[in-house]
């Protein structure tokens, strides 16, 4: 694909946008970008593009911007369905992804993960089981790194290893990993794309360029993910918690095991128990990271050394702080239902739960059982508070608190040793942060200092 002196139009100046205006002015383009925000809020962002030859447009986007452009490169936080974007289509400008954009340029292996929860933590353990395994590897994607950032890096035989989002795969046309994988398909983004089904299909573009020399690796626990097997042209491998699966890998009698066909002997990779995070999900996201990486190439006992050492995510199910037998656990990821009720489950009774942020046309009332049988109480933020309240009336003890420090007080006020406190939204965070990371941190900052106040008070007393 060629660019130079190609006018080029990017959509949006977060991280995939800026990241795509840079990647295409070195490559000769005459690139704009367009943003809704204010030249005032993106004083930061603007000098260093401008300088670099870059127009900017900011405060809207304006339809003739839009026009005489050979292509328009799109964030993934933006809608195809934003009345710019719709006029360009309709004019015949081809519009295409950050993703898209990268893997016209990316050398070597590409294995992408894909999914509606678990995609960071099992990107990050491939990532590195690839990296053990002394084999040239690169992390990037929906995990923070925009794909093209990967693109100067790569050679004939690097890995790029890539957590891939349903927005990122909406514009997908020539992106073909060599080994794909869906986690699991559960309602998210449900506002965005309309409804379960179209975003099913958004994750199953994922597939959709791959041959019979490629690979699928699916989850045989998740109806709508193990549904794409018929419809997908590559080689399909298999994990599962629950049961034997004919080729890939599962668990039997309490280890994590692999094998390659049906008659083929089990290679043993780790008892499930020296598995050190938390919840059946994380076992799910060991096990899909141990097919992948398998067939990447990756042995045994690296792969296992991996596991071992690793720790959570930041965000994902985060240990915080202990303060007087409570503890504290950040879960800031979780902005969907489904993965809320992972982090319910993977603790005993005795929950503090702080629900809450942007609804995205979610259903609370699916935590039912898991609130009756665990959850003390919900402390609720954010805009989506009152549905969360009507949803779950009668259900469980609801606070209504607003804001993430009144939450994170009353939670720590009523908890009692041996309970948690855990946050873990279900929501996603934009009404009130700039993004989950922030959500995160800010929550693990009141509670640092909170510890820190009881320690004072201790020692004051
Ligand atoms: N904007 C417009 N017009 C619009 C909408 C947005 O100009 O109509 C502008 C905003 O003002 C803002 C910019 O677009 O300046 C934001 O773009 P973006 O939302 O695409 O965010 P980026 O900073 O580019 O980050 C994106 C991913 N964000 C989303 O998909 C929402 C990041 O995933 C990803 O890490 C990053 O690219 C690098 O690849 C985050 C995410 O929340 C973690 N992902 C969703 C999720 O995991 O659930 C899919």
């Amino acid at each position: 694909m060629e660019l130079k002196n190609k006018r080029i139009l990017v959509v949006g100046m977060g991280r995939s946008g800026i990241a795509a205006a840079r990647f295409l002015r070195r490559h000769g383009a005459q690139v704009t970008v367009s943003d809704v925000r204010s030249a005032a809020a993106l004083s930061h962002e603007i000098p260093e593009l401008v300088e670099q030859g870059i127009m900017v447009e900011a405060g809207g986007h304006g339809l003739l911007t839009f026009r005489r452009q050979d292509l328009i490169v799109v964030s993934p936080g933006v809608p195809l369905q934003t009345p710019e974007l719709v006029q360009s289509r309709a004019f015949g400008t081809p519009i295409v992804g950050e993703l898209e954009l990268a893997a016209r340029f990316l050398h070597g292996q590409v294995l992408a993960i894909t999914g509606s929860n678990g995609k960071t933590t099992t990107t990050t353990l491939v990532g590195e089981m690839l990296a053990a395994s002394g084999q040239p590897t690169q992390v990037g994607g929906n995990i923070g790194v925009p794909v093209v950032e990967l693109v100067d890096r790569a050679t004939d035989d690097s890995w790029a290893v890539l957590e891939v989002s349903s927005f990122q795969l909406e514009t997908v046309e020539s992106f073909r990993p060599q080994i794909a994988m869906i986690l699991n398909i559960t309602p998210d983004h449900l506002d965005r794309h309309g409804s379960f089904e179209n975003y099913a299909q958004a994750k199953e573009r994922i597939f959709a360029a791959q041959t019979a020399s490629d690979v699928l690796v699916l989850n045989a626990d998740d109806a709508r993910a193990s549904a794409c097997a018929t419809r997908a042209a590559a080689a399909i491998w298999w994990f599962s918690r629950l049961g034997a699966v004919p080729r890939g890998a599962f668990v039997h009698q309490d280890w994590v095991v692999f094998r390659t066909d049906e008659n083929g002997a089990l290679e043993r990779i780790l008892p499930v128990q020296e598995i050190p995070l938390k919840g059946a999900h994380n076992v799910e996201n060991v096990l899909a990271a141990v097919c992948a990486a398998r067939l990447a190439g990756a042995g045994a006992e690296t792969m296992a050394a991996v596991i071992r050492e690793f720790r959570a995510v930041e965000h994902r199910i985060e240990f915080v702080a202990r303060q007087n037998g409570v503890e504290f656990y950040n879960d800031s990821k979780a902005t969907n239902v489904d993965a809320a009720a992972k982090a319910i489950a993977a603790f005993p009774a005795g929950i503090h739960l702080i629900l809450g942020g942007r609804d995205k046309n979610s259903n609370y009332a699916e935590l039912e059982a898991l609130l009756r049988e665990r959850v003390r109480a919900v402390y609720t933020i954010g805009t989506a508070a009152e549905k969360i309240a009507t949803q779950l009336e009668g259900i469980v003890p609801i606070r209504s608190c607003e804001t993430l420090d009144r939450a994170v007080d009353a939670a720590a006020r009523a908890a009692l040793p041996g309970e948690i406190v855990l946050l873990s939204p279900a929501c996603s965070s934009f009404d009130q942060f700039a993004n989950y990371e922030e959500r995160g941190r800010i929550f693990k900052e009141l509670v640092h200092l909170r510890v820190a106040q009881g320690v004072l008070a201790e020692s004051a007393g």
